[in-house]
């Protein structure tokens, strides 16, 4: 059996993080999350691209460009979308995280989600460095693991010995 999988070693890769500014107080800490565990386990600080848009809604579009046209082997997507400030919660969070699903099957490169779906402020930040982790550093990390799989996975396999050798 070939079982494959991803190593957290981010030596060498490059990112590009999308972050939502609606609810900044919580996605600067989903930023900062990301980035801690991105440098962490060896990304440097020179190989992150970082671009802001106004809302979690933008993320896709964003993705998609770093995606097919910013250098980078995986796109991080961070945004807080709370239930309590939007009748349209469902359309914004249900948008986020198609658009997002969407760049992985359009481009091939890897999109994390790392979109925060809350009820409220707190809870929302209790997700981004609270009681509840950071969903930043696991979308980093998610990402880095897909980087590493993929890799794995395009690495032609060794021939089969025939039975007669
Ligand atoms: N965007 C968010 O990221 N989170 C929210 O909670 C939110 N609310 O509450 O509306 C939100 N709306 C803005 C949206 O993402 C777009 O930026 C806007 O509709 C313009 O296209």
């Amino acid at each position: 059996m070939d079982v494959k999988t991803g190593q957290l070693d981010a030596t060498g890769m490059r990112f590009g993080l999308v972050v939502g500014r609606f609810n900044d107080i919580v996605s600067q800490r989903l930023l900062e999350g990301a980035v801690d565990i991105l440098v962490r386990h060896g990304a440097r600080d020179a190989d992150l691209v970082v671009a802001w848009v106004p809302g979690s809604f933008e993320i896709p579009i964003a993705a998609k460009e770093l995606a097919e046209h910013g250098n980078v082997d995986a796109v991080i997507c961070l945004g807080v979308v709370i239930r309590g400030e939007t009748t349209h919660y469902d359309l914004v969070a249900g948008e986020a995280a198609r658009g997002v699903g969407a760049v992985h099957a359009a481009t091939g490169v890897p999109a994390s989600f790392g979109v925060v779906t809350a009820e409220n402020l707190q809870q929302a930040l209790e997700r981004a460095g609270g009681k509840a982790g950071n969903k930043g550093a696991d979308a980093a990390l998610a990402a880095v693991e897909m980087v590493s799989l993929l890799r794995a996975l395009r690495r032609p396999r060794p021939a089969r010995r025939s039975a007669a050798s």
